[in-house]
């Protein structure tokens, strides 16, 4: 099935692109564009020729699922250089989004026409590389390097509007970017050679070169791990010093040894990864999702309030609900002044504010729900409270309403049991805070109805989160290792390690905060009452709680925090009463090197995650890297726990379980079934494909 459709509107040619779903520059696609513009520049009768597509996508950029692969001619560089060499003019005509390679496509045009609804930008910086096609050559010689330079470091694309001022875009439609497209090709095509972005340096100016030489200074003081920021740095200056065939050789040298990265693999793995972990097996698009126009929230807290401003943020009216005047007030309240850090910080308007608010209505009572098409309970993390408010809700919820739980670990068949209809009830855990958090954990306990889990899908999406669909366990899949990593640390300060040095194992690898931080960030006493309720006990972390050193909220936790203080400090009290603990259990300490502590926090994480793949409670090693990275701030450029077992091989992972084991008595520790097949056959999890 051709990509291009030729067709002729008087004596302008328009090339059609057809590649769904994004018209990424396929191979097949590269190939057809060239000899697109190679007929339409042969044709007499032709003086022009439009680059045109139609959809939500101009084109997305590169085929990102064929790089790794042996590059398949016509490389996209040589393609532009045809397009930036024709003898005709060839105009851009820009519906949808423009990205990567696809703005480099109309880069290399001889003049670009957008609609209003349009994007632009070159996003390759998010996936660990620079524009690979002309990109840092090409947009500073448009727009001038101190615009192009932010514009490539952010990835973020502008609006259409935005591209016009900075004349990246020489015309502007409503609509029809085609009809105007050619209108600007015949204009062109009267003016003889078409002028080339690539030969233009008007824009190349001594002014230009110092403010982005200040721009790339405290670019690359920002720059921590990643290696693609310096590679944008020197790409730039190359456009701004070299001529545009050096310029070119030296973007692609930077180019191709980032695409080897590993750093840039890991987030082009987590680009799919991601979009991977909505789907579930046999739900497909015939599966049609139940309207969701009204939304209700019970509970009006941190989470709650959270929520509710998930579903305003996406424009659909949502109930808040509390039991009390006083509660809901408050919950109120706590939502307003939430959107005010937007306001004070600039990130939102006042009006936008009062937009908001005015889709959130507080109520007192479950009775406010009754017209909801989805409810979301976000009360007491307690079993009896759950049931009963699930038990109310069926006698009030209107039939087909869809009725979740944001439970973070309780059972979910159990709530769906207390009511006449199982089949629409489901967790949606939501991350704190939830309007920020990007995870989405959609736990499908039994009998839930498919088109229940398909609503909550695409709702997920709507509300801008990255929705994971998990199975139904004790902490589904994020908190479930989270508690392994939890227990793994207990081991490692009553083995010896003091709660500084485990934090900064763990923040030397990229994460931003480290077990014992985030503890008394949230409240020692939270997973105190959890192990309680469960019957477990943890020495160390129990006996900082029995002296109500809580964490921040009472200045002390496992460091202390002293008035003001922004970070905690170490705590002589703590770290002799963690030497107590390991006296009491017959333990001679030792010290711990970073990298033993990261093996001994993490791979306890994997092998959980390992059991979870044997379960079915998630589909793909991918899913779980999505929750870690989206709802736990793992490292996006390490890919994730299962991406970093890999990187470090299985086989290394199961013979220091195997250690752990022994030394520590601690089963949990054997590896996993799965863990040790997989590695016996020196594969990676991704041999696990979903079933
Ligand atoms: N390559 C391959 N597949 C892509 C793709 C791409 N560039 N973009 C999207 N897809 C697939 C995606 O996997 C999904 O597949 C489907 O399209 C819909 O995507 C040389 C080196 C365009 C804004 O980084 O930002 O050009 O799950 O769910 O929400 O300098 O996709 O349906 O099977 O995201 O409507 C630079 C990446 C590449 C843009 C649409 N370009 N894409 O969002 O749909 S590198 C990007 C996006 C490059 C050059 C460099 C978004 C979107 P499936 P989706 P969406």
């Amino acid at each position: 099935m051709p990509t291009v459709a030729l067709t002729r509107h008087g004596d302008v040619a328009v090339a059609s692109l057809d590649n769904p779903p994004v018209n990424a520059l396929s191979a097949a696609l590269r190939a057809d564009l060239l000899q697109a513009l190679a007929q339409a520049m042969a044709d007499a009768d032709v003086v022009a020729l439009v680059i045109a597509a139609k959809g939500r996508a101009f084109i997305a950029g590169a085929d990102i699922s064929e790089f790794g692969k042996p590059p398949a001619p016509p490389i996209l560089p040589d393609l532009l250089a045809a397009i930036e060499n024709a003898p005709k003019p060839v105009v851009a005509a820009i519906e949808g989004v423009a990205l990567g390679g696809g703005l480099e496509v109309a880069l290399a045009c001889h003049g670009r026409v957008a609609s209003q609804a349009a994007k632009l930008g070159l996003p390759e910086i998010k996936l660990g590389l620079i524009p690979g096609a002309g990109g840092t050559q090409r947009l500073p010689r448009l727009i001038g390097a101190a615009a192009a330079f932010p514009m490539m470091l952010s990835g973020e694309p502008i609006p259409a509007q935005k591209a016009l001022a900075l004349g990246l875009v020489d015309k502007l439609v409503e609509s029809d970017a085609v009809g105007a497209a050619i209108a600007l090709a015949q204009e062109l095509a009267g003016k003889g050679a078409p002028t080339r972005t690539g030969e233009r340096s008007d824009k190349l100016t001594p002014a230009e070169q110092e403010a982005f030489e200040a721009l790339a200074k405290d670019a690359l003081a920002k720059s921590g791990e990643m290696p693609n920021v310096a590679a944008l740095v020197e790409a730039v200056r190359a456009a701004l010093t070299l001529p545009l065939a050096e310029g070119l050789a030296t973007e692609r040298a930077l180019f191709v040894k980032l695409l080897g990265d590993e750093r840039s693999k890991a987030l082009r793995y987590v680009f799919f990864a991601e979009r991977e972990a909505a789907k579930v097996p046999g739900i497909d698009e015939s599966v049609k999702p139940r309207p969701i126009a009204r939304a209700a929230v019970i509970g009006a807290g941190t989470m709650g309030g959270g929520i509710a401003m998930c579903f305003a943020n996406a424009g659909i009216p949502v109930t808040l609900i509390e039991t009390t005047q006083e509660q809901i007030d408050k919950g109120h309240a706590r939502v307003r002044d939430t959107y005010g850090f937007s306001v004070k910080r600039g990130s939102m308007t006042e009006a936008v504010r009062e937009q908001r608010m005015a889709l959130i209505t507080p109520a007192v009572g479950l009775a406010a729900a009754a017209e909801a098409d989805i409810v979301i309970e976000a009360a007491f993390e307690e079993m009896g409270v759950k049931r009963e408010i699930f038990g109310a809700l069926d006698t009030i919820a209107k039939p087909g309403a869809i009725l979740a739980s944001n439970t973070s670990y309780l059972d979910v068949t159990e709530i769906a049991a207390v009511t006449s209809r199982p089949a629409d009830v489901l967790g949606l855990h939501f991350f704190s805070p939830a309007n920020v958090m990007k995870l989405l954990e959609i736990v499908r306990p039994a009998g839930v109805a498919e088109d229940v889990v398909a609503t909550a899908i695409g709702l997920g999406r709507k509300l801008g989160k990255v929705p994971v669909v998990v199975g139904n366990c004790f902490g589904f899949v994020g908190n479930r290792m989270l508690e392994a990593r939890t227990r793994a640390a207990e081991r490692l300060l009553v083995a010896g390690a003091l709660p500084h040095e485990v934090d900064a194992a763990l923040t030397g690898f990229g994460f931003k905060m480290g077990p014992f931080a985030m503890s008394d960030l949230a409240g020692n006493d939270i997973s105190w009452r959890s192990r309680k309720a469960r019957g477990k006990s943890a020495a160390v972390a129990d006996a900082i709680c029995e002296r109500g050193w809580f964490g921040q909220k009472t200045g002390r936790g496992y460091y202390r925090y002293p008035e003001g203080a922004r970070a905690g400090e170490r705590d002589p009290e703590v770290e002799a009463l963690i030497a107590e603990v390991s006296a009491s259990k017959g333990v001679t300490r030792r010290s711990f090197t970073a990298e033993e502590i990261l093996a001994r926090l993490l791979d306890p994480m994997v092998n959980e995650g390992a059991r979870i793949l044997d379960e079915g409670i998630a589909t793909r090693a991918g899913d779980i890297d999505t929750v870690w990275l989206n709802g736990y701030n793992w490292p996006a450029w390490r890919g994730g726990p299962m991406h970093w077992a890999e990187s470090v091989g299985l086989g290394t992972i199961v013979k220091r379980l195997e250690q752990q084991a022994a030394e520590s008595g601690d089963v949990s520790l054997e590896p996993a079934p799965l863990l040790r097949k997989l590695a016996a056959e020196g594969k990676g999890f991704s041999a696990t494909k979903a079933t």
